[in-house]
């Protein structure tokens, strides 16, 4: 074995090790900030409000009614008509291996045979909706939802989505209707950028040290090239 042979087998085998790792290791990251709305108010999210300035608003776990999940959960419990909406924006990370959206949902109405419109959207960066889901069920009880959104996530990776909820509650014969949110989660699984152990590094900087001296030798080298991984 010549010691270039030598040389180039370590490297490769440095290379598959590294390579190896990354691909077996995969992030799970949550692209919604306060979710849980366990700060207590709304940082984080954006609200628009109906016609008499009503809107979601953090609310505190009382005795008489318990948050969903933790102290808080967000509530919009308006007296008067009209949509009001809760949003928040996020950037898609550059390669996307699955996305999940999750959250919790409680939709209450005080009057019988009444249809409160409850709609999740997902908004592009020009707030153009991309993906939505509606529900009119009323006085249901606290339900987890679960939405695999990989393929949607996949067409937008490296650019900026929104998810919205708007509620619109029951107007005949009065308004009435409310709705509760919590947990609200975007689990994005990215693939991990691994750091190289310390001996690999080493063992590079070795190579780099018997590359410079191997060029010096000879007039002519290879260069390396890199692509970039497939997602
Ligand atoms: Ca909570």
């Amino acid at each position: 074995m010549t010691f270039r042979r030598f040389i180039t087998g370590i490297f490769a085998l440095a290379l598959a090790g590294t390579l190896s790792a990354g691909a077996a290791q995969a992030l799970s990251v949550d692209l919604i900030s306060n979710g849980d709305f366990e700060t207590g108010d709304l940082s984080g999210w954006s609200t628009t409000a109906n016609s008499r300035g009503e809107t979601f608003e953090a609310v505190a776990s009382s005795r008489r009614d318990p948050a969903i999940a933790g102290a808080y959960d967000v509530t919009y419990d308006p007296r008067f008509s009209g949509i009001a909406t809760l949003t928040q924006f996020f950037t898609v990370p550059d390669q996307v291996i699955s996305a999940t959206f999750n959250f919790t949902v409680q939709m209450g109405s005080t009057i019988l045979n009444s249809s409160p419109l409850t709609e999740v959207s997902i908004l592009d960066s020009f707030s153009n909706v991309v993906w939505s889901r509606f529900s009119t069920s009323s006085n249901t009880a606290i339900s987890p939802i679960t939405f695999d959104l990989t393929t949607l996530l996949q067409s937008y990776q490296g650019q900026s989505l929104g998810v919205q909820f708007g509620f619109t509650p029951s107007s005949f014969p009065v308004v009435s209707g409310d709705l509760t949110l919590d947990d609200i989660a975007m689990m994005v699984e990215t693939p991990a950028a691994v750091p190289l152990p310390p001996t690999i590094w080493m063992m590079l900087a070795a190579l780099g040290l018997f590359g410079v001296l191997g060029w010096r030798r000879r007039d002519v080298g290879t260069s390396a090239s890199f692509t970039a991984n497939p997602a």
